[in-house]
């Protein structure tokens, strides 16, 4: 089941969030430097021993003081005009993201719009890749929750026209 929320997703009780992180996974600004801080130092501790994660590709840690129990740390391509494969490395994350929830039996998970902050991905493109790459999967698969947990009223509304486009007229 998809649902689209706006939150401030380190308030998430759910059983893993997905941090939009950069590839040394060692925090940043935007919704990383929130979820490091409200995870507490354990969270970076972790990340450091992992040394890295190329674009596209996730890794999963605990979630330390958070209330979700784990984070998926995802690399989103940085924008560059979309020639530079931007669109599949962004599919990829989604896809690479929610097949470690299923391998480590997480069913309840949030995004946040990934690249669509600092790494300047134009948020309507993105939320379309989002919302077709998470409905091809979680429709076959065992999840009982997708949440595109939007920052702002502005990301909430592109994501709530996505979907209603997706539905259709019929
Ligand atoms: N909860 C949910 N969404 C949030 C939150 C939050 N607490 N804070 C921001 N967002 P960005 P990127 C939204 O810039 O574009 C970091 O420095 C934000 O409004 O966080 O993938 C990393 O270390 C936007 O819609 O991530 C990387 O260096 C979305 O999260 C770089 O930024 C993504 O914005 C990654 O850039």
């Amino acid at each position: 089941m998809l649902r689209v929320l706006q939150a401030d997703i380190t308030t998430l009780k759910v059983d893993a969030i997905v941090n939009a992180a950069n590839e040394s996974l060692l925090g940043g600004g935007g919704v990383d430097g929130a979820i490091h801080r409200a995870a507490g130092p354990g969270l970076l501790a972790e990340c450091r021993k992992i040394g890295g994660c190329p674009t596209g590709e996730a890794r999963i840690t605990q979630g330390y003081n958070l209330p979700a129990r784990r984070v998926i740390h995802t690399v989103g391509p940085v924008w560059h005009g979309g020639t530079r494969g931007e669109a599949e490395l962004l599919a990829a994350c989604y896809r690479n993201s929610l097949e470690l929830a299923l391998h480590h039996g997480l069913h309840r998970i949030a995004f946040p719009s990934i690249s669509t902050g600092v790494y300047g991905y134009p948020k309507d493109a993105a939320a379309r890749i989002a919302v077709a790459t998470v409905s091809q999967m979680a429709g076959s698969s065992g999840f009982d929750e997708v949440i595109f947990c939007c920052f702002s009223a502005e990301d909430l509304a592109v994501y709530q026209q996505v979907l209603a486009g997706q539905r259709g007229p019929h």
